[in-house]
């Protein structure tokens, strides 16, 4: 755990405790802070009391006179659509909000370093899509090249939970776009954003707030090099932004098709190749098609930016490449289960919202697609441009039938995943892949999207046995 700096005997209210909130607390009073800590749910108050957290009703606080900050976490609203009760009244009474991310970059440099050779770094991945697979392998790449390395953030870990750094220690942590919206310091050595597309809406008042939150972590301190996807235009202007003319070395462009021109730093993933380039040459290009975790062109794109972000650590092209060769993909991203009769399985539940279920699209071919959940503002429109590669669609989710309306395939309704994947595996032939890329959130039948994933994979284990 790294301790809290800057909050001795500072009253804190933390609201929400999940990973974030309990990890956040316990952090807050190792460095001395009185905290108040509350959630809506009674298990998570039990939980929090159990592991010797105060809680306090913060709907009940009607002076808030005394309190220094408001933690919140992510799922808790703080603006849009509406803020939430607690944070309402922390606004109106003149109290900043702050996140985990904020305390642990205010936290995270200690006067022990001095003794370091080298001091520890964060990397730091944003981006609508690729986040955990770009942060994942980054750390796969740094622990195989035999860097000290520790993974965190909206991967699963709170970011005040990782150890202490060592001598030259390499951080990297994953931020969602409501983490990089509220922390008031957010200063990476590196920063990656990866791509934009719409998700989140809700929470970000559109688009351009959505794109203005991941853009924070850019602008705020501002880091030594920035790798950039400049595939839309949004990473376009950002790096066009940052860099000091064409051929500033601080920014490193990063693309999935287009090739990059002028003097400046660039890797890009194009037809299944990896090319770095470098004051208009050519340095170093690899094969990226026979890397089993990174099937698809937008995992090349995920290759790209790691590839750069390690670049700039110091790593040399053929250690990266061979780290890349060994690493075995995440979890619930176009993840291959495996093949029964001919007809192949691959689940990708983390496919929540429509830009990534598109590209798990055009990832294979012959594809019974089970789809469909809640739906996230936007439209579906998008995933008609991956019709092609589709032969029918198996639409689950509480809302299924209203889904499969906006569908401009062949598709049925199938509601559960249960039915889903019998009908799909009865009607598949040899070569045919059933893929699960719902492009909807999944709270509407799961807890989260791991749920989805691990009831996909038992169905498909059920086919197997039988
Ligand atoms: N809560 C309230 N009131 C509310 C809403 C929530 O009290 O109005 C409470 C809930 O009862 C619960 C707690 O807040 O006890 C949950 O907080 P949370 O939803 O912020 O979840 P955490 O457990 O803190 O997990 C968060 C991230 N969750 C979200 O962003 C929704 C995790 O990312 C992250 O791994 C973790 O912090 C550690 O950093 C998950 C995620 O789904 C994987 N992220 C989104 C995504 O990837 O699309 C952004
Ligand atoms: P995030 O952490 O940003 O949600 P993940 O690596 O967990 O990203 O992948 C989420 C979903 O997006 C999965 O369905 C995955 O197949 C897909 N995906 C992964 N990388 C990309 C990318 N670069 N562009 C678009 N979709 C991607």
């Amino acid at each position: 755990m790294i301790r809290a700096r800057g909050v001795e005997g500072q009253k804190i209210a933390v609201l929400g405790l999940g990973r974030t909130g309990i990890s956040a607390a316990k952090a807050l009073m190792a460095g001395g802070a009185v905290v108040l800590a509350w959630d809506d749910g009674e298990p998570a108050r039990q939980r929090a009391a159990q592991e010797g957290i105060p809680v306090h009703d913060l709907t009940s606080i009607r002076d808030w006179s005394g309190i220094a900050t408001l933690i919140t976490s992510p799922g808790i609203p703080h603006l849009y659509p509406a803020p939430h009760p607690v944070v309402e009244a922390a606004l109106s009474s003149g109290v900043a909000l702050d996140n985990d991310i904020g305390i642990f970059f205010r936290s995270f440099a200690d006067e022990g370093w001095y003794e370091f050779e080298t001091p520890p770094k964060v990397i730091a991945v944003t981006g609508s899509n690729g986040k955990s697979t770009t942060s994942a392998l980054i750390h796969h790449i740094l622990t195989e090249a035999g860097r000290p390395t520790q993974l965190a953030g909206n991967i699963g870990r709170g970011v005040m939970d990782i150890d202490p750094p060592h001598d030259g220690e390499l951080i990297v942590l994953e931020l969602s776009s409501y983490q990089t919206e509220l922390a008031r310091a957010l200063t990476p050595d590196i920063a990656v954003f990866t791509n934009l597309s719409p998700d989140h809406l809700d929470r970000h008042g559109g688009y351009g707030g959505y794109f203005a939150a991941k853009r924070r972590l850019f602008i705020e301190g501002g880091p030594d090099r920035a790798i950039i996807g400049v595939d839309e235009r949004e990473g376009q202007f950002l790096a066009n932004q940052l860099a000091e003319g064409g051929g500033d070395d601080r920014v490193i462009r990063i693309s999935s098709g287009q090739k990059q021109g002028g003097a400046g730093w660039s890797v890009v993933a194009r037809k299944g190749f990896l090319a770095e380039t470098r004051k208009g040459r050519q340095v170093a290009s690899f094969d990226l098609r026979e890397m089993k975790g990174l099937p698809g062109a937008h995992n090349h794109q995920n290759a790209a930016a790691a590839y750069a972000a390690c670049r700039t650590l110091g790593l040399s092209p053929k250690v990266i490449e061979a780290a890349m060769i060994s690493f075995g993909g995440l979890a619930h991203r176009s993840q291959y289960l495996g093949e029964i009769v001919g007809i192949s399985l691959v689940n990708d539940s983390k496919a929540t919202n429509v830009a990534s279920a598109q590209k798990a699209l055009q990832a294979f071919k012959n594809i019974r697609w089970i789809c469909g959940g809640l739906e996230k503002e936007g439209g579906l429109e998008a995933l008609d441009k991956a019709n092609a590669s589709v032969s029918k669609a198996y639409v689950i989710g509480r809302e299924a039938e209203s889904f499969a309306i906006s569908l401009s395939c062949e598709r049925e309704v199938c509601v559960t995943m249960e039915q889903a994947v019998s009908l799909a595996f009865k009607e598949a032939e040899k070569g045919d892949v059933i893929l699960l890329a719902p492009a909807a959130a999944s709270f509407d039948q799961y807890d989260n999207f791991e749920q989805r994933g691990e009831d996909f994979i038992n169905h498909f284990k059920r086919l197997g046995a039988g």
